[in-house]
């Protein structure tokens, strides 16, 4: 193991002893093919529907009540012509409810404003001067989306104030919320649906359909499961269950679109025309999207979704892509800097006052990507330290926080990712309680990777029809990487305009093209052990490099 640059051979082992415990399937997959889902997690019963996912499968929620009653105070706005106005968060999934619910409420014959949270300005949750901004009084009606939870100031001067406040969200609740405010919140106690991990655009895509049926309307399901699947992959969701599905329905179905907006954006993500694949959401359409909102403002992304018409569309993907290269440049600058200024040490904590407010989160997941360790990175926003924080696996950096919460501002999020804020004057203190909280925690192994299965080129082209039906993934359905031994380069590596390798794998008789990074690192002897994932396009099996397995 010691050749195996940079990363740690594990997982094996682990995952034998719990296939043992798991004990012989008998379904008509293949073996390879059952491992790999009975490690993810599903079970016998479920392997069909999760390796073709169907629309008729998809669960119903017309059980939850909360979700009943959001619906019924829309249907008799739009029928009383009320004034409905809907604020959402910036990022992906929020725009992508905010256009699915404002499209639906177009199309049923009602009319709303909208407005979108302003990173630098507003922050996290609904500003509190959106009842002045937008005139809103006792006859109107306010939805938040993906954001709202939270926000209890915004919840009282609602309740006094006698206006409909429906808040949509997938956010965890910190606090009671008020019987009087609508809240469809798959984490609160009244949501009989058994599966939580939703993001907004999740639960908007069935609360839109409910709306739909309420007026005896036909659900264009198509249509909006595009935008479902947008909102759904970008935010830290599970891959697995009914997001999985509304994924996996969605990427045969965004390629199909007619919205000119999203056609356009395709085409300038290099897509059109291409089988989509999870990794093309997460990293072409997602960054792009998220790119206004991150650096800017991204309100305007809500109407070319909504209102698509070809001169706005052509500005506003001119402006997405300038933005988005934007974001990149300043993406890169900061994580320089920030490698810069680690240390040693259990949790990456890096601050400079003078950082893009916009790509700290980014900057953070790929430090922990890279480090493999936890990591805070932090600007100033106002008066406050603000910043983003990123863990690995198995870690929850909301536990961590919550021990040095006294020496924070602000705190929120989830295991996976936070954000936080802090008083100047409180960072040394809060750097010495973090380094004393790691303590009690073990080191993460640097960049450790699982090796899921060893086969051979042949048995990998075998199995490819259904290896391509592990997509999408994401959180608890990684791709699967397996290592192939006696391998050889077929001819030298071919380096291409982006850094990128062009690869030629030979093993057997059979020669794989693939993509590899740094090659630099590896040593290619003669009949190596290559661990890669596979990647499909048009029936063919190409291999993503990630290095050599010397034992
Ligand atoms: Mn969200």
């Amino acid at each position: 193991m010691k050749n195996f640059v940079g990363w740690v051979f594990t997982g094996r082992s682990k995952k034998k002893a719990f296939l043992k415990e798991k004990g012989k399937t008998s379904s008509s997959l293949p073996p390879l093919i059952e491992r790999i889902l009975l490690r993810r997690g599903i079970a016998l019963g479920d392997f069909d529907s999760f390796l073709n996912p169907k629309v008729e499968e998809l669960l119903s929620f017309e059980k939850w009540e909360s979700l009943n009653k959001g619906i019924d105070l829309i249907k008799g706005a739009i029928k009383d012509k009320k004034v409905i106005h809907i604020h959402s968060d910036y990022d992906v999934d929020g725009i992508t409810s905010l256009s699915m619910l404002g499209g639906a409420i177009k199309f049923l014959g009602g009319s709303f404003s909208y407005s979108i949270s302003n990173r630098f300005k507003d922050g996290y949750g609904v500003p509190l001067d959106i009842f002045e901004n937008f005139n809103l009084n006792n006859k109107k009606i306010l939805i938040s989306l993906d954001c709202g939870t939270n926000s209890m100031e915004i919840q009282e001067k609602a309740k006094k104030e006698g206006l409909n406040f429906l808040i949509i969200d997938h956010h965890s609740p910190l606090f009671e919320i008020d019987k009087d405010i609508f809240c469809c919140n798959t984490h609160l106690k009244d949501c009989p649906i058994e599966f939580k991990n939703f993001s907004t655009a999740g639960i908007i895509f069935k609360f839109v359909e409910g709306l739909y049926k309420s007026f005896g309307k036909n659900f264009p399901f198509n249509s909006y499961v595009r935008l479902a699947s947008l909102g759904l992959a970008q935010d830290i969701t599970e891959m697995v269950g009914e997001n999985r599905s509304i994924v996996f329905i969605g990427l045969n179905e965004i390629p199909k679109t007619k919205n000119i907006f999203l056609k356009g954006l395709l085409k300038s993500s290099g897509l059109e025309g291409k089988k989509l694949t999870s990794d093309h959401l997460y990293y072409r359409l997602g960054p792009r999207l998220n790119a206004p909102g991150r650096m800017k403002d991204g309100t305007f992304l809500v109407d070319l979704f909504l209102f698509p018409e070809e001169e706005k569309v052509k500005r506003g993907l001119e402006k997405i892509e300038s933005l988005n290269r934007l974001r990149q440049v300043t993406q890169e600058k900061v994580y320089e800097e920030a490698l810069e200024k680690i240390k040693d040490e259990k949790v990456i904590i890096c601050y400079n006052p003078q950082w893009h407010l916009g790509v700290l989160g980014l900057v953070a997941s790929k430090l922990v990507q890279e480090q493999g360790r936890i990591s805070i990175v932090l600007s100033k926003n106002k008066d406050l330290i603000k910043g983003s924080g990123r863990s690995v696996e198995d870690v929850s950096l909301i536990e961590i926080l919550e021990k040095a919460k006294e020496h924070l501002e602000n705190y929120g999020g989830h295991g996976a990712a936070c954000g936080l804020s802090l008083k100047e004057s409180n960072y040394l203190s809060f750097l010495e309680e973090m380094k004393k909280i790691m303590e009690n925690y073990p080191m993460e192994e640097k960049n450790k990777i699982e090796i899921e299965e060893e086969l051979d080129f042949k048995d990998l082209i075998e199995l490819k029809d259904f290896l391509e039906k592990l997509e999408p993934y994401g959180n608890k359905n990684p791709k699967p990487i397996f290592m192939t031994h006696n391998v050889n380069l077929y001819e030298e590596p071919m380096i291409l305009k982006n850094g990128a390798y062009l690869l030629k794998f030979l093993q057997g008789n059979i020669i794989l093209k693939g993509i590899g990074f740094d090659l630099d690192k590896f040593n290619f002897k003669e009949n190596f052990s290559l661990v890669y994932y596979p990647e499909f396009y048009n029936g063919n099996v190409s291999l993503r490099f990630l290095g050599i397995f010397d034992k």
